[in-house]
């Protein structure tokens, strides 16, 4: 046994200061309890250790798995839109927005009202700053037909293509499990209280890698 054994991620050797960047999650509503958890846990690790804003974390929901690629890609557009609109504003040019009929920031996924009212209350101020990460969190829990195998496969090549094609990290807070009580443990909600919450790791991650794109090489 190894004495000073740290459960999941590693913390980095430097501090992450999220306090200047804008962070989205995108999360499913299948398994919704057990997904609650793990977004919980990644916006607990962005502001209580990495400083990011409250305000800076825009939360979207997508019924399944299988959505998540599409919308993190769709939503990622549209803050980058609104971004260069916002610096177009500056300039005083003209808004390169017109004739785009984007009705909110965050674009126009659909939500329940309680994650749509997050959002809301996140995004109404008029933040134009592009997101610099996005956080897809899933949980999907094998069945007997090898529909499963087919989505895991979708959304794990699907997440990785949206992270390299827009240059934006994209982080995989998707968990592919055999049964419930192995989603449970991985989200930190086992009745033995053994298990690690993965959220937590996924928000540092997110801090992480969002630092890194911008950083001066
Ligand atoms: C259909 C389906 C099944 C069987 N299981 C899950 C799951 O465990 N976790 C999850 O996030 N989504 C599941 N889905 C829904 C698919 O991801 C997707 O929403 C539908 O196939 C519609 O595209």
């Amino acid at each position: 046994m190894i004495d000073d054994f740290h459960k999941g991620l590693e913390p980095a050797s430097v501090p992450q200061d999220g306090s200047d960047l804008r962070i989205l999650i995108v999360h499913t509503r299948w398994n919704s309890a057990i997904v609650q958890g793990l977004v919980a846990g990644a916006k607990k690790a962005m502001i209580e250790q990495h400083k990011v804003k409250p305000e800076n974390i825009v939360i979207e929901s997508v019924p399944g798995a299988y959505e998540l690629p599409f919308a993190a890609k769709k939503l990622l557009e549209v803050s980058q839109i609104r971004a260069a609109e916002g610096a177009s504003d500056l300039m005083g040019n003209v808004n390169l927005l017109d004739g785009l009929n984007l009705s909110s920031p965050t674009g126009t996924t659909s939500a329940p009202s309680s994650a749509k009212a997050s959002t809301t209350a996140t995004s109404s101020a008029g933040n134009k700053q592009a997101f610099d990460a996005v956080i897809c969190i899933g949980v999907l829990i094998k069945g007997s037909t090898m529909h499963f195998e087919y989505i895991c496969e979708a959304v794990t090549q699907g997440i990785m293509r949206v992270g390299l094609d827009s240059g934006v990290p994209v982080i995989f807070g998707v968990l592919t499990c055999l049964n419930e009580e192995q989603a449970l443990s991985r989200a930190g909600m086992d009745k033995d209280g053994k298990g690690h919450n993965h959220g937590l790791d996924w928000g540092s991650g997110a801090v992480e890698m969002a630092l890194l794109k911008s950083r001066p090489l």
